[in-house]
C-alpha cells in the first residue's frame, strides 16, 4: 500500500517570531501576495519558467547551455554601491570612519517612508536560510523578503533556502532579519541600511548582487562580523581552498582578496602540468566564518553555497573548472549572446557577440560586449573541485591566512608576517586598485584592509582589536602572508602569470607551515629566495623572478608613512600594538 505524503505544516505557520515580521512586512509594503519559498527544485524550475515566459529572464542556446538563463539588469544598477550603503547604530562612533553611518531612528524613518505600499501589485517572496551546512553549529539564519523574483532565485542558489532554515529558525529562534524591494531602481532612491544591534538589513531600490542578495555581503560579512565580535570569531571576505601535496597532506588556506581579485580562480586553482601529483579542493570562493577550535587551531566554514562570480575572463586555460562548471544550470547576468543564443563575454576565444549585456546590437565603439561586473550564478556543488569537506559541520582547519591586493607595485609576490600581531598589521594595512564590483572609478588605489572595507560592520579599529585577541587565544593560530599576483614591470606588463602557478607561492607557504621551507628575512617580513620557489616549468623573463621577490626600502618607506597616516585616522580606539608593530617594520626597513 502506498503512504501518503506525510502534511507538512505550512511554512507560514512554523516559526511565530518569523511570521509575526513577514506579517508587519507585509501590512507595510502591501503585496499583491506572498509566496513562501520551499527551497525545492520544482519550485526553482516553475519560477525560471515563470520569468521566462514573463520576459524577464532569457532561456540560453539549450544544446551547448542546458537549464541556463540571462538576466539583463537595469544598465543603472550593475555593482554594489558604497556611497549608499550605511551601517546604522545608536553610536556613530561604533560604525567607524570606515563606513557611513545614519542615525538608526533617522535611517528607519527614511526607510518607512520607501516601504510604504511599494510592493503593490507584486508579489512578496519570503525566503528563509542558513548560512553554513544546516547541520553545523557555526551556521547561522536569516530571512529575506524581497519584491523580486531574480533575487529570489539568486538566494536558492547561493545559501540553503527554504523549509530546512526555517525548521533551523524554529528550534532555536535567532535569524537575521533582511527586506528588500527593488523600489523603482532609481539610483536617487536607493539605500542599504544595516542595523546590527538590531541584527536588521533593509534595502530598497537595486536589485543587484551584494546590494539585493542579502545573504551574501549584508548578513555573511557586515552583520555576521558584528556578531562574529561578541561570540569571539571573525567573518572575513576570504576563499577557503584545500590543498593536497603529492606526498597525500592536505592544508586548508583562507585567502583575503577585494571584489574581482581572483578569488574564485585561486579557489577553483588548476595545478600546472610541470607539477604533478597536486589536487587543490574548493570548501569557498568569497566568505569564511573563521571560529578558533577547542584544539586551539581556526576552523573554517563557508557560509554560502553557490558562487556569484565575476564571468569576464573566464575560459579554459584561466579556469577550467568553472569554465566547465557554468556550462549548465547557471544564471548569468549580464553577459552578452551570440546568434545561436550562447553567452558571451570578453576572455572567451570563440564566438561571436551580437547582442550586448544591454540587449544592444553589439557594437564595439559602445564598450565592451559583457559588462565587467557580469556575473554567473551557479551552485556549489557543480564544481568539479568542490571538497567533499565543504560540507561538513565542524569545517576545515586553516593552516595558512592570505591578505591581498592588486598593486602595481611596491607589494612583492609574498611575504610572510613576523608573527600573528604582525599578520593583522600586514592585514589592515592592505591595499588595491578599485575594481568594476562596485560603483565608482576603477584602478584607484585605497586602502582596503583585510578586503573588508565595503564590509565590515563596525569600526576597523574595534576589529583589529577583536583580530588581534582571537590571535592570542590560539594555542596553533595559522601563518599569516601577503601576496600580490598584480605586479607589473616599468612597461607595464605583469611580471608574474598567475592562475595555476600561484599553487608555486601556496606550496612554498605550506613549507613554511610545516618548517620544510626556507625564507630570508627582509624589514617587510620573510621571503623566499629564488631558489625557494619551485620553479619548475615556469617560464618568466629574466630578471622577473628577483624583480617581483624584491623590497624596495626607499618606497617602502613610504609606504609605512602612509599607513601611519592612515591608521592614526582612527584615533584612540587604534591598538596601540599595531603603530609598535609599524614602528619595528620602520626600524627594519633601516
Ligand atoms: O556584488 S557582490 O558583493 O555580490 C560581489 C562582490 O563585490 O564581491
Ligand atoms: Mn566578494
Amino acid at each position: 500500500m502506498a503512504t501518503a505524503a506525510p502534511l507538512l505544516i505550512p511554512l507560514s505557520q512554523l516559526s511565530r517570531a518569523v511570521t509575526d515580521w513577514v506579517e508587519s512586512a507585509r501590512a507595510l509594503t502591501q503585496p499583491a501576495g506572498v509566496r513562501w519559498c520551499e527551497g525545492t527544485e520544482e519550485e526553482f524550475r516553475e519560477l525560471t519558467s515563470r520569468l521566462v515566459r514573463d520576459g524577464e529572464l532569457v532561456k540560453l542556446n539549450a544544446e551547448h547551455f542546458p537549464d541556463c538563463h540571462l538576466y539583463r539588469s537595469n544598465p543603472s544598477d550593475v555593482a554594489r554601491v558604497e556611497h549608499l550603503t550605511y551601517i546604522c547604530t545608536a553610536s556613530r562612533q561604533d560604525a567607524g570612519p570606515n563606513n557611513n553611518w545614519m542615525d538608526p531612528k533617522e535611517a528607519r524613518a527614511k526607510m518607512r517612508g520607501l516601504f510604504s505600499g511599494c510592493m503593490r501589485g507584486r508579489t512578496m517572496y519570503v525566503i528563509p536560510y542558513c548560512m553554513g551546512p544546516i547541520d553545523s553549529p557555526l551556521s547561522r539564519c536569516g530571512v529575506e523578503i524581497t519584491d523580486s523574483a531574480y533575487v529570489a532565485l539568486n538566494m536558492m542558489v547561493m545559501t540553503r533556502a527554504g523549509r530546512a532554515a526555517l525548521e533551523r529558525i524554529a528550534g532555536n529562534g535567532g535569524f537575521v532579519r533582511g527586506l528588500h524591494s527593488i523600489g523603482e531602481l532609481d539610483p536617487n532612491r536607493r539605500f542599504i541600511m544595516h542595523f546590527p544591534e538590531e541584527l536588521t538589513i533593509e534595502s530598497f531600490g537595486s536589485g543587484y548582487g551584494g546590494n539585493a542578495l542579502l545573504g551574501k555581503k549584508c548578513h555573511a560579512l557586515r552583520i555576521a562580523s558584528w556578531q562574529a565580535r561578541s561570540e569571539g570569531w571573525l567573518a572575513e571576505h576570504m576563499l577557503i581552498v584545500g590543498l593536497q601535496s603529492p606526498k597525500g597532506e592536505t592544508h586548508y588556506v583562507a585567502c583575503a582578496f577585494p571584489s574581482a581579485c581572483g578569488k574564485t580562480n585561486l579557489a577553483m586553482l588548476i595545478p600546472p602540468a610541470s607539477l604533478p601529483g597536486w589536487k587543490v579542493f574548493t570548501v569557498g570562493d568569497d566568505i569564511a566564518w573563521l571560529h578558533p577550535g577547542p584544539d586551539g587551531r581556526l576552523w573554517a566554514i563557508n557560509p554560502e553555497a553557490g558562487y556569484f562570480g565575476v564571468v569576464p575572463g573566464t575560459n579554459p586555460e584561466t579556469n577550467r573548472n568553472a569554465y566547465e562548471m557554468i556550462r549548465r544550470d547557471t544564471l548569468f547576468t549580464n553577459v552578452a549572446v551570440t546568434a545561436d543564443n550562447q553567452p558571451w563575454w570578453e576572455g572567451l576565444s570563440h564566438g561571436t557577440p551580437v547582442t550586448d549585456w544591454q540587449g544592444r546590437p553589439y557594437e564595439p565603439a559602445k564598450g565592451p560586449a559583457a559588462h565587467p561586473n557580469s556575473r554567473f550564478t551557479v551552485a556549489a556543488r557543480r564544481n568539479p573541485s568542490y571538497s567533499p569537506h565543504a560540507e561538513d559541520p565542524r569545517g576545515v582547519p586553516i593552516s595558512a591566512l592570505v591578505f591581498g591586493g592588486r598593486r602595481r607595485e611596491v607589494a612583492p609576490l609574498v611575504y610572510e608576517a613576523r608573527n600573528w600581531q604582525h599578520g593583522v598589521l600586514v592585514g589592515a594595512s592592505v591595499a588595491s586598485e578599485t575594481t568594476a564590483a562596485a560603483v565608482g572609478q576603477v584602478g584607484v588605489v585605497r586602502r582596503d584592509p583585510m578586503a573588508m572595507q565595503p564590509f565590515c560592520g563596525y569600526n576597523f579599529a574595534d576589529y583589529w582589536r577583536h583580530w588581534l585577541e582571537v590571535g592570542s587565544k590560539l594555542a596553533r593560530a595559522p601563518k599569516i602572508f601577503h601576496v600580490n599576483w598584480f605586479r607589473r614591470d616599468a612597461h607595464g606588463k605583469f611580471l608574474w602569470p598567475g592562475f595555476g602557478d600561484n599553487l608555486r607561492v601556496l606550496a612554498w607557504m605550506l613549507d613554511r607551515c610545516s618548517g620544510r621551507a626556507d625564507a630570508a628575512a627582509s624589514g617587510i617580513g620573510l621571503l623566499p629566495r629564488v631558489q625557494d620557489l619551485d620553479t619548475r616549468g615556469l617560464s618568466l623573463d629574466e630578471g622577473a623572478l628577483r624583480a617581483l621577490l624584491s623590497v624596495d626600502p626607499a618606497l617602502w618607506r613610504k609606504e609605512v608613512a602612509d599607513i601611519r597616516t592612515y591608521l592614526q585616522s582612527y584615533g584612540s580606539r587604534l591598538p596601540q600594538a599595531l603603530l609598535a608593530e609599524l614602528e619595528n617594520t620602520e626600524r627594519q626597513l633601516g
